[in-house]
């Protein structure tokens, strides 16, 4: 069996380039090791920033994929419970993100793919792969695929980065020293996402539907581990941080623990294989910037694979590793200065430390331009 390009993996990445090659007329099938149900049901990222949300506007999808979502306005950043308004959008030329619960938006483009006649394999166990710088081919349990190219979008655990001889590529991995402990909680959402600095730690509210939030807390990996905490006290650890006594409290309904960790793979391409999303990137939370940068790979890669394979032009397929991380370090930045600054204004062991985080806080109102630079990364940026 043949295709022209064999995607790895049905997330926010594999989806988003199957979308896009549909509609350039390119034949793909899609391997997913995991059933339709799981997929669909997977909650993650809720934000699609603007630049995300035009890669859909520029294909013709934002109907399909984006109708009805909620737009952001302000975040408010709350500094020992005194609270600041960050109004984005108004910074960045009106550009906003939109609220899309990542598994909303893997449902929407699932049922795109598959409505266009997409060929989408559920349940594609054992995928392996072979002569990537020849024909490359694609062994699954019960099917084998030939293809031009292979695009890896299986996130960070799956089998394309690892099909890459180690000494073709070199990764870089940051642990930020700092754990967070999140809790979906049957509780009134905030009015606006919600992060609050404070000495007693991190933490964060945001709205999950009408009657609920997730919140999520700093903690200190090794010395504490939060998933033993009564929810008593992670009620009362809330109160404090987002400086709130009247917060009101509610069920707690799911518990779990997120990695405050950055990694990348270079280059994003091996022979005919191309790596997208998490596959060959992990950015903190900080920012929110996940998601939209798998969606900001997809859509360079399906560029690039439409010149080679139509126009008989594969420059942008040899400069796809390159354009790509570009944007994966300019965002990996933008993640660790957020990081910085709301978590050193609780380093009670480095005053020094303490007082630049309050700094960097202060200039995004006290500097226009500061507020614009922000802005515009909350917003997602072009780099091509
Ligand atoms: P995914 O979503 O991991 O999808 C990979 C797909 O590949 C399948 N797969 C395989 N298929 C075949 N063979 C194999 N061997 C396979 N191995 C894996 C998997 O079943 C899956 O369907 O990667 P992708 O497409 O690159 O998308 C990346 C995003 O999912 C990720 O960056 C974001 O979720 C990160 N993230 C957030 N990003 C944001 O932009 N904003 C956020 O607010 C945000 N919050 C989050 C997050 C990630 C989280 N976790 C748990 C990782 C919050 C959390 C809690």
């Amino acid at each position: 069996e043949m295709t022209e390009v064999a995607i790895i993996g049905a997330g926010p990445a594999g989806l988003t380039l199957a979308n896009l090659l549909q509609r350039n007329g390119i034949r793909c099938v899609v391997l997913e090791a995991r059933d339709r149900s799981h997929v669909e049901e997977r909650q993650r990222a809720g934000v699609l920033d603007h630049y995300g949300s035009e890669i859909f506007a520029r294909a013709g999808l934002a109907d399909a994929v984006i109708a009805g979502a909620f737009r952001e306005k302000f975040l408010e950043l709350r500094y020992e419970g005194e609270p600041h308004f960050f109004d984005g959008p108004s910074h960045a030329g009106g550009r906003a993100g939109v609220i899309v619960p990542q598994q909303l938006l893997v449902r929407r483009l699932l049922a795109t793919f598959l409505d266009g006649g997409g060929d989408l394999r559920f349940g594609a166990e054992d995928v392996a792969l072979h002569d990537l710088t020849t024909t490359p081919r694609v062994t699954y349990a019960g099917g084998e695929l030939t293809a031009g190219y292979v695009a890896g979008c299986d996130g960070f655990h799956g089998v394309s980065r690892t099909s890459i001889p180690a000494s073709s590529l070199t990764t870089y991995t940051f642990d930020h020293g700092i754990g967070w402990y999140t809790v979906l909680a049957d509780a009134p959402p905030p009015r606006h996402a919600l992060m609050a600095v404070s000495r007693h730690g991190f933490a964060a509210q945001f709205a999950r539907g009408p009657q609920a939030s997730r919140f999520y807390l700093e903690y200190r990996p090794g010395a504490e581990d939060p998933r033993e905490w009564p929810d008593d006290y992670t009620w009362e650890q809330l109160r404090l941080r987002l400086g709130d006594p009247a917060l009101p409290g509610g069920t707690i309904t799911d518990k779990e623990i997120v990695e405050m960790r950055s990694f990348v793979a270079e280059p994003m391409a091996y022979a005919k294989l191309f790596l997208a999303g998490d596959a060959a990137h992990i950015i903190t939370p900080m920012g929110a910037k996940g998601m939209n940068l798998a969606l900001a790979d997809a859509e360079v890669l399906a560029r690039a694979l439409t010149g080679a394979l139509r126009g008989a032009d594969d420059t942008a397929l040899r400069s796809y590793s390159d354009t790509c991380l570009r944007r994966t370090w300019d965002y990996q930045e933008f993640s660790r200065w957020f990081t910085e600054m709301v978590h050193d204004a609780g380093a009670q062991d480095d005053p020094f430390r303490r007082r630049l985080a309050r700094a960097r806080f202060d200039r995004l109102w006290a500097n226009p331009k500061a507020a614009e630079w922000f802005a515009d990364m909350m917003a997602g940026t072009a780099l091509l």
